[in-house]
Order: structure tokens, then sequence, then C-alpha cells
């Protein structure tokens, strides 16, 4: 394939103006704006140039609008620099790169205004995104949807060591068996991590690594300087020995520059006869821009390889780059923090022939007329397309979300029941949820729901077991149309299928309403994941179940303590932990709705919550069977358990004693009410359904105070603004005590917080409860502790 002469020209001029930008961006935020943190931090400088030609040659020219891409974190400022260029950022953004409200250190989707689409930071995560992104895309036009679009090709640009991260390859795996497609890698092969140079024929492992999972590789390793001297007489000698020679040589002789190069190469292969000819007619530096021409820096190769990969198959391209390509430390090892010194920008000012004071000026120093650059960016097909943020309408969601009710049952069985309803119907609702998991669907209880809507794949394939006819309980057939995306068992992979489902609204202009469910303690296996999903603000409801010590017999390893405190730390999810199904089926329905709000507003005066802006949902489901409660779901009773808590025994104006719990611990917590009632006055019994919400709007309302509205109140202050001061409060979570401990500080109470604080192990509710201290005589004791009066008659000896 033959490229426009013209075309090459008018992209290495604008690549120049790239790696320019890019290097003043990071300068500006280092030495000139007033930093009186003293807080220098490199990274950018040398791994941004590395990726200068490849994100020209992809912004500029072979990305179309629907591709969606996914950034090396540290190539930030060559990416503003380029949406710069296009227009869609402005210079005060960039002048305050790295500052209050500025352009990001790293791509953010929340918080850069020019149009990120996944968010980075986190090295390997967002590689994984974009695999998922377009099984999700896969998933949204098999459902019939968004048909009217073009399809998309996810692209990722990854730095060389940030293949170390195990998550990519977990999802490697999962996209081979999910059928991927429309989804490039672009590794940026400078062999250089942050400490160091890499092994020695790493792109080996990756080649054959991506050809087993079913990939195709592209290697752009030489530069077009360097194919045409292979074809002058003794090129062969010269390609023999780029060939052999190993990482950290290449690196320093890049660094050392053309004498050091003329001098190796002599002394190496300078005998051996026509290529001591092709050495020496180079000059030094001639001979320096030959050695340094890899395939990554040099657009006709970029763009063959990249206009040369036409199908939909994935596809790995692994690019051969110095890192700090056109910069005075390129490839030297200790160049990750490093950053150009006064002197050496100025030099690089020049070189590029930028006019001091005129630095961020469009067109400066090009040799190329102003108006045909213009005219090229005024056509570049990347923003041809205008907005690339894309909306959805909201779906409609039933104000209850019927569920059958047993006397006795688990928050788990009542989710699967709930699903199973919403899954006989036909409505919008029961369309657009998709749920996913990984190898714990029937655990979860996903089962009716996934018999019902089936599970997707892109060909169908049928459960061998039905067509035997061999009786099962599980209806396991794929489908294009099937509503649940099974997945292998990493959790990373959970997370980060959710993130890309949970974005589906604004990158393919479909909603999704996506459900993943896997046990509580296993959120700590996919948790950067998780934060990254919430960090893009991508919506969606994780159900964890079964969770804490109340799973007993599964034992230490399988019970989660700090879950808790996740689900109230983690900003973007609102975590819920019900005790009663009535309870759930009230907070299902509100999540449904919540995770697709994106609203502005001002917080609600009733909770003080951001609820109009929306989030995701975690909820904290338990397999414990509970006796449920007989009674009429009011509208305040559904406002108070989505504020986070609601009475369950209000306290009288003598009360002594307020026992608060959240969960599954809530027969305990009500049988230590009982026990207690004779000896204490008006004792209250608190159902905590949300400690996160409660919390934050606790937070909210004394803020609001704080700036002078008086008058404002959460919902936590108003339960508890009847209870009398010298009344205690016991509170008890199966998790982390911290979960409830701060309810003390609402109105002064004394707080004595129960819950778990060690390992758990194997044994029966009973023994297990009784030795973390959580049980109904664990509450009563902290009850008489906190709460004097006369000896509680039931108590028994600790
Ligand atoms: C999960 C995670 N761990 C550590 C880091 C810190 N970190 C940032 S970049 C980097 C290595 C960069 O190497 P590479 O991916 O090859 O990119 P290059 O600097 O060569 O462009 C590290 C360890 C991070 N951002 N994320
Ligand atoms: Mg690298």
């Amino acid at each position: 394939m033959t490229i426009a002469a013209e075309k090459i020209e008018t992209l290495s001029a604008l690549e120049r103006k790239v790696l320019w930008l890019a290097s003043w961006t990071i300068h500006n935020a280092n030495h000139l704006r007033a930093n009186e943190d003293g807080l220098k931090v490199g990274g950018h400088q040398a791994s941004s140039a590395s990726l200068a030609t490849i994100m020209t040659a992809l912004y500029f020219d072979v990305l179309r609008p629907q591709d969606r891409v996914a950034v090396k974190p540290h190539a930030s400022p060559i990416f503003h620099a380029i949406q710069y260029l296009l227009g869609k950022q402005t210079r005060e953004k960039l002048e305050n790169f790295r500052g209050y409200k500025g352009a990001q250190s790293y791509p953010s989707r929340t918080k850069d205004t020019d149009d990120v689409d996944f968010s980075t930071g986190s090295v390997g995560l967002g590689v994984a995104q974009t695999l998922f992104s377009s099984i999700v895309q896969d998933y949204v036009r098999a459902h019939g949807w968004g048909l009217e679009r073009d399809e998309g090709r996810m692209v990722a640009l990854i730095g060389d060591a940030e293949l170390d991260e195990g998550n990519i390859f977990e999802a490697l795996l999962e996209g081979w068996k999910q059928g991927l497609r429309n989804t490039w890698w672009v590794i940026d092969y400078n062999r250089q991590s942050l400490d160091a140079v890499v092994r020695e024929g790493l792109w080996e492992r990756y080649e054959q690594l991506f050809k087993n999972f079913g990939w195709d590789v592209v290697i752009v390793k030489y530069g077009s300087l360097q194919q045409a001297a292979f074809k002058e007489p003794g090129g062969d000698k010269l390609k023999a020995w780029i060939d052999a020679c190993p990482n950290q040589l290449y690196s320093a002789l890049v660094f050392a520059g053309g004498a050091a190069w003329r001098k190796r190469l002599t002394d190496e292969i300078g005998d051996q006869g026509p290529v001591s000819a092709l050495i020496e007619k180079r000059s030094d530096a001639e001979l320096a821009a030959l050695m340094n021409n890899l395939g990554g820096h040099d657009l006709p190769a970029v763009l063959e390889a990249f206009h040369g990969a036409g199908s939909d198959r994935p596809t790995c391209f692994i690019c051969y780059t110095v890192k700090g390509f056109g910069l005075p430390m390129a490839g030297h090892k200790d160049n990750h923090a490093g950053l150009m010194t006064p002197p050496q920008m100025e030099t690089f000012r020049q070189a590029m022939g930028v006019r001091s004071g005129h630095e961020w000026d469009k067109f400066e120093g090009m040799s190329l007329p102003e108006d045909r650059l213009q005219g090229f960016l005024d056509r570049v097909p990347f923003a041809a397309g205008g907005e690339r943020r894309l909306t959805a309408p909201e779906i409609a969601v039933p104000e209850t979300l019927p569920v059958t009710m047993q006397p006795t049952m688990s928050t788990q069985f009542g989710f699967g029941a709930i699903l199973n309803e919403i899954g006989r119907g036909d409505t919008e609702l029961a369309r657009r949820i998709v749920t996913t998991a990984p190898d714990v669907t029937v655990s979860t209880n996903l089962g009716p729901w996934v018999n019902r809507r089936g599970l997707f794949a892109r060909e169908a394939m049928a459960d061998t077991f039905k067509s035997e006819r061999i009786p099962s309980t599980f209806n396991w057939e794929f489908s294009p149309k099937g509503q649940h995306i099974e997945l292998g068992i990493a959790e990373m992979n959970l997370f980060i299928n959710l993130s890309a489902l949970g974005l589906s609204h604004a990158i393919n202009g479909e909603r999704l309403l996506p459900i993943g469910t896997l046990y509580d303690p296993f959120i700590a296996r996919g948790l950067d994941a998780l934060n990254y999903a919430c960090y893009q603000d991508a919506r969606f409801i994780v159900v964890a179940t079964p969770s804490g010590i109340t799973l007993a017999g599964e034992g230490g390893a399988h019970q989660s303590i700090a879950q808790p405190l996740i689900g109230m730390a983690q900003d973007g999810l609102a975590s819920f932990e019900p005790a009663f199904v009535d309870e759930l089926a009230t907070i299902l329905g509100w999540s449904f709705s919540y995770i697709q709000k994106s609203g502005e507003g001002e917080p609600s005066e009733q909770n003080w919550l951001r609820d109009e802006t929306g989030g995701s949902v975690y909820l904290r489901l338990s397999t414990r069977p509970v006796e449920q409660i007989q009674r009429e779901m009011t509208p305040d009773l559904r406002q108070q358990i989505v504020d986070g808590a609601y009475w369950l025994r209000k306290p009288g104006p003598n009360c002594q004693v307020v026992v608060a719990y959240t969960g599954a611990i809530a027969p305990e917590a009500i049988e230590a009410v009982g026990l207690m009632a004779e000896d204490r006055r008006d004792v209250g019994l608190l159902a905590i359904t949300s400690a996160d919400r409660l919390n934050a709007g606790w937070n909210a309302a004394q803020r609001a105070r704080e700036r002078g509205l008086v008058h404002a109140r959460s919902h936590i202050e108003r339960l508890l603004e009847d209870v009398p001061p010298h009344a205690g409060i016991v509170s008890v979570i199966d998790g982390h005590p911290a979960t409830l401990a701060w309810l003390g500080a609402v109105n002064g109470h004394r707080t004595r917080a129960l819950g778990v604080e060690h390992f758990g192990q194997t044994g029966s509710l009973a023994e297990l409860y009784r030795h973390y201290g959580i049980d109904a005589n664990s509450i009563v004791a902290a009850a008489q502790g906190i709460a004097p009066g006369r000896p509680i008659r039931y108590l028994q000896a600790l």
C-alpha cells in the first residue's frame, strides 16, 4: 500500500507539533506554572514521546468517530495535545495540566472535558475495558439495537510493561471464549518500564500468546528508512545486527547518538564488506536517524500497518519505539521520571522553530502553510462525526417490583425470585437488563432468570443435556438474544465487563441495566476494576452474596469482613444491606432508576444525598433464611428504606437503649430487644438498610449547616432526635463494626459497636455469632454495659 506523500508530509508536521505541545505542557506544569507545593512529577515526558507517532497516525488519519480508545496513562499529554489541535481542548486546560480543574494527568472520562472514551491510570484496566466494550457492542447489536450506527473498533494503546498486569491475560482468555472482534491493541514496545529495560525477546512471547488466543499479530519493527537501507548492499548485515542487538544496548546507543552508533557498528560489522560503505556514507546525524527509525516512529510504516488490518479480527500491533523519542532523554533507562531541564527545553524550542512567547500557537514553527494544515484538521475523519458521547433515554421502572413472599426466606433467594418475576414479563425493563457472573450464576441464584432469558453468545449453542433429554434444573442455552453473559471465574473481568456494560448508553447510545453477581469476599479480588468502573461513571448493580460469617460452614476464607466499609468508602457506589425481602424489592426497584440518573441537581432536603446525579449500586445479600415480617409497604416506609434506615420498633420517651442492626443479623437484634424488654425501658430497634447512604446524608447535612443552611437535617439525625441523650446505642453487623460505630457521633449517644474484626472460621451460625460476639446475648451484654440499670435477667454470663 502506498500512502500519498502529501499526507505523510502533513502528518509528520502534525506529529512534530503534537510532540512539541505535549512536551511544553509537561514542562509548563513542572517548571513554569507557580508550583509552590514543590511537587514535580515525571513519568509523562519520555512515556508520551514514545507514542507520538502512533497516536498522530491514529487520531489524524486512521480512527473513525465510532472508534473508542483507551490511551496509556502517561500518554495523556499527547492525547490532550491532539484534542487541542482538533479544537476540542482549551489552552487554559493545557496550561493548567495536572492543576486544579486542568487537563488530567491520566485521561479521565469524568474529569477531562476533551472526550476521553475510557479512563486509564491503573495500568492494565483500560486495556481490558476495550475488549469488554467490544463484546458489549456485539451484545447491543445482536439484540437489534443501535444498528443505524456504524460499528466501532475498540483500541487500546498499551505500554509494554503494562502487559505485566494479569488482568490483561484474564481478559484475553475471556475474549477468546466470547468470540472477540473489532479490537485493536497497540503495544508501545519501547522495551522500557518505569524502573528498567525489559527482558530480551518479550515480543516473541507476546506474539505467540496473542496468536494462541486467536488474534492477528502485526509487528511494526522497521521504519521506512531502515527498510530502504536493508535493500542497499550490506543491508542484510545491518538488519541482522539490529535483530541481534540486546534491548539495553540499543537503548543506550539511541541515547548516546550518531557518533556512538558509528563506533559500535564499525567495531562490530564494519569489516564485513559493503555494510561499511552503508555506514560510512551517512553523517552522524543521518546514521542516528536511520538507527532510531524504528517502525513505531515511522509514519509510513505505522499507517501501512493500521490501514492494512482490514478485518474485524482482534489484532495486536507490536510497535517498536524508543521511550523519549525526539527528546534529549531518548532511550536512557532512567528516563521515566526524567524531565527536560530549562536549558534542554530551550534547545528543543529552538530546534522546533517555536518563538519564545508563541509556545501555545497552533501552527507556530510548522513547515507547512497554516491553511493547508487547518484544512487537513477540518477534514480529520475522527473529528468529523460531531458529538461522540452518546445518550439514551431512561427505561421506565415500575413503582414496585412484585415478589411472592414466603414466610421464611433469604435475601439471596428473594433476589432470584424478584428477577425471575421480572423475567416472566415482556417489559422494556426486562429486555434491557443484562446479567453477568464469574462462574457463580447458579450459586448466586441467577439461575431462574437465566432459564427464562438465556445466555448470550454471538452464535447459538444448544444445551446438550436438554437436547439429550437429561433432566436438569437449568436450561443453559446460548444465543445472540440471550441476556446473561457468563464469564470465567476472574472477578476482574466481572467488574470490567460491568464497567463496559454500564457505559453502553454513552458508547453505544443504547441503555443496558447491568447486574453482576459474585460472592461478597471476592469483591476484593476485583476491587481496583470496581473502583475504575465507578471512576468512569459506569452504571450497574453488583449483587454480592453470600456474605459475612453468616456463610458459617464455608469458613474464614469465604467470609467477608471489610466489604461494608468498601461499600461506604467507594465513591459512585450506593451500598445496601437489607435484611428482609420486601426491603430488597424496594431497593432493587429504586436502583434500576438510580443507575439511569444523570441530572445535575442539588441534594434533596430529605436525605441530603445527590440522588439526581445517580450512580451504581452494591447490594450485600445473604443465604440465611430469615423469618419475614408481614407488613404493608407504604410510600413512607419505602422512602426510609431507600434513605438507609427505619424504626422497626420506635423508642419511647424514656428509652434507655437502641439496638441498630444491619443485614442478616436481624433475628439476633430482634431477639435481643425481646430479651431486655423487661429490664430496660422503651428499647428502640433501628433497621439499617444502608449505612452508606445514612452516613453520606449525615455528612452532607453537616456540611450544609456549616455553610449556613441552618435547618438542614439528615435522615439519621431525624431518626435519632427523640432518643434521650442518656440512652445508649448498640450497633451490630456481620461485618466490620466501624460500619455503624459512627452512629454515636450523630447526637452524642454512647455507643457500643459489635461486629466481626478477625478472620472467620467454620461452625454453626450460633457458634460463630457467639464466638464473634454478634449473637443476641452479646447484644444484651453490650446494652447492659452502656445503659446501666438493673441487671438484665436473661443475660447469660459470656
Ligand atoms: C496498577 C498500576 N501499578 C503501577 C503503576 C505505576 N506505573 C505507571 S507507568 C508504569 C510502567 C510504565 O511502563 P510501560 O507500560 O512500558 O510504559 P512506558 O513508560 O514505557 O511508556 C508503572 C509501573 C500504575 N500506574 N498502575
Ligand atoms: Mg515501556
